[in-house]
């Protein structure tokens, strides 16, 4: 295929990101008039050098995310901004899961966990610091955590999450020490809008409050952006959608961070509860439905390519996105650990792992190609219960989340995931969880799941979402492809009627919360 972004090789780094910016970011494949997922291109759609930066970054690829995994460390407790979604004892609301971490550590401490994930979980190819702080209001135990995990792991690509208030001082530490990948939360452009979720900064010694604080972040944002991109260094722009705050606004957001080179975007809904001791929680502002994120996730993809996997994770997550082995990896458990690194076996499983991959894509490619000639507006949700490596995998009532994709005569695209209530308890169907995972993906017209009990196979059927259990273990993707081909054959036939379906009655914020 043609490389339809038209990359000059010649150019340094920061004109391809900019140009790879300006046509969608990674992932515009207009072959076919295709156009893919935000951040699912391969790796004909972008320069080699940023290919490799993205390619087996779980956050950075939706494709990779369900083959690698990543990891964070909380060596980062402190802040330097306020944010009306955080409550100083949980974890970073804007990069994670409220929920105090389990530990804080030191970079010694955080280096041999490292060491041990790694060698434990040889998919694991990111390091991230993302909290439970923020990184660049702790920068000598960040920077020290970055630098052992270089000397001993550098086959460890380092991510680094922040809100970017000091993010211009230390562009020139980031690229000392390899750190390829950073986010930064940005949730506003308009000081104006910005004071209703910052109510102060600590800025040069001194605390300030309402809008001349956010007019200060704003400004240090998007010069931290601009700096970053002028480095060669990947950046995405993380930010939080607060119905009736900055949900309109943050298609402005959206121009304002693209023009600046940033590589990808990700929306995530406001997590609030009361319980959760912020401003929000205890004023009763909501989170966005499900529905009302992906409207505007859709709204700002003809702006800039969106990443619509991100798991909201805690500041010590572990594991594939999604997963969290955190509680393999507790201090007390790593300390007596004798950890043989071994970065062969490392690269060799990971081969393995870009076979699975690379099977993957050509399965759904093939399976697409007698699709190529049709036209037809009908286009259907389906939920896919998974327990990664792109395949139909999980039991029905194991599943704790439920994998979105959108099919139409342009393929399958990954559209979000929904969480959702334990079904199964402890070997028995929960019955009344099950109305609750039926919300969850009352838009959907059918459940892909490895297995599923003769009981919630009525209920779903009754409310009209099909279970399918014959793709049990087979690529999602390609069975998508192929479960849209009979529909569609279906709908052309007069068996079925096709009709639009109604909203996910979920909040995603108060699911996650439960
Ligand atoms: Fe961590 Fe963030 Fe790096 Fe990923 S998470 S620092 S970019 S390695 Fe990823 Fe987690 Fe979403 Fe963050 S799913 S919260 S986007
Ligand atoms: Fe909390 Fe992160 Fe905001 Fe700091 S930047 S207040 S840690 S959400």
């Amino acid at each position: 295929m043609d490389n339809q972004v038209g990359i000059d090789q010649s150019k340094p780094l920061d004109q391809i990101m900019r140009q790879v910016a300006e046509h969608k970011g990674c992932g515009t494949s207009s072959e076919g008039g295709r156009a893919s997922c935000g951040s699912s291109g391969g790796p004909e759609d972008m320069a080699p050098e940023v290919w490799e930066k993205v390619k087996n970054h779980p956050c950075y690829s939706e494709e990779a995310h369900h083959h690698y995994a990543r990891m964070h460390v909380a060596v980062a407790p402190a802040c330097n901004i306020q944010c009306n979604y955080c409550n100083r004892k949980y974890d970073c609301a804007n990069e994670s899961r409220p929920g105090v971490v389990s530990e804080k550590l030191t970079p010694e401490q955080a280096s041999k966990k490292v060491l041990a994930v790694a060698s434990t979980i040889p998919q694991m190819t990111v390091l991230g610091i993302a909290g439970p702080g923020d990184p660049l209001a702790n920068p000598e135990k960040t920077f020290k955590t970055f630098e052992l995990i270089y000397n001993t792991a550098p086959d460890i690509k380092l991510c680094l999450s922040t809100n970017g208030l000091a993010l211009p001082d230390h562009i020139e530490t980031i690229k000392k020490f390899n750190v390829d990948h950073v986010t930064i939360t940005i949730n506003m452009v308009d000081p104006e809008i910005g004071q209703h979720i910052y109510p102060w900064i600590f800025w040069k010694h001194k605390r300030i409050m309402g809008i001349e604080a956010a007019r200060i972040l704003t400004e240090r944002q998007m010069l931290g952006l601009e700096m970053l991109t002028a480095a060669g260094i990947l950046c995405k722009v993380n930010s939080v959608m607060i119905p009736g705050i900055n949900d309109q606004h943050l298609v402005e957001v959206n121009k304002a961070v693209k023009s600046r080179g940033a590589f990808l975007h990700n929306i995530m809904p406001l997590i609030s509860a009361p319980e959760h001791g912020t401003v929000f929680g205890l004023n009763g502002q909501r989170g966005p439905t499900a529905q009302e994120l992906k409207t505007l996730q859709d709204n700002c993809e003809g702006e800039m390519n969106m990443m619509r996997h991100c798991r909201q994770c805690r500041a010590d997550a572990v594991g594939l996105l999604g997963e969290d082995r955190s509680s393999e990896f507790s201090t007390e458990k790593v300390m007596e650990m004798d950890i043989q690194y071994d970065a062969e076996g490392r690269k060799a499983y990971q081969q393995q792992v870009e076979q699975e991959r690379q099977a993957t894509v050509a399965a759904k490619e093939a399976e697409m190609a007698d699709l190529e000639a049709e036209f037809s507006d009908v286009k259907i949700l389906i939920a896919v219960a998974t327990k990664g490596h792109g395949r139909v995998n999980e039991h029905y009532g194991h599943a704790q989340e439920f994998q979105i994709y959108e099919l139409s005569t342009e393929g399958s695209k990954f559209v979000g995931h929904r969480r959702v209530d334990l079904y199964c308890q402890g070997g028995f169907g929960e019955e009344e969880t099950l109305p609750t995972v039926i919300r969850a993906i009352n838009d959907c017209v059918a459940v892909f799941v490895a297995k599923i009990g003769g009981c919630p196979k009525d209920s779903l059927k009754a409310a009209g979402i099909d279970p399918v259990d014959k793709y049990a273990h087979e690529f999602i993707e390609q069975s998508a492809v192929k479960y849209f081909k009979e529909y569609l054959g279906k709908v052309k036939s007069g068996e079925i009627v096709h009709a639009a379906r109604g909203d996910a009655d979920i909040r995603q914020g108060a699911y996650i919360a439960a």
